[in-house]
């Protein structure tokens, strides 16, 4: 093996690495008045991005003890993510459509 040969085998071993180790993050579509999951098991760190795919407006909000907090409203074509940071059961629900909830599971 010349040096050239092990600095890239090196270098991409630690792309590797890096890419492995870094948080996942889960697309959750808002569709027909619902989301597309209704349960979901996630790791602390993990996100997901919240995609309003109707033609009117969604909200995603939660208020469990786990994770706290109000995305707001918005149009067909946004996405909006949420990073969450402990464990627990979050239930996430919709302002606009009090029928649409899911529930996540952050371990
Ligand atoms: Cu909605």
């Amino acid at each position: 093996m010349n040096a050239v040969f092990k600095t890239f085998a090196l270098a991409s071993f630690l792309v590797m690495f890096a890419a492995g180790a870094h948080a996942g993050e889960t697309v959750v579509s808002q569709k027909n008045k619902d989301f597309s999951q209704k349960s979901l098991k996630i790791k602390v760190g993990d996100s997901i991005a919240f995609r309003n795919d109707d033609p009117f407006f969604h909200n995603v909000f939660s208020l469990s003890d786990a994770a706290s907090f109000d995305l707001g409203s918005y149009a067909q074509g946004q996405s909006k993510s949420v990073t969450f940071k402990k464990a627990g059961t979050v239930e996430i629900e919709c302002s606009i459509h009090p029928n649409m909830k899911m529930v996540v599971e952050v371990q």
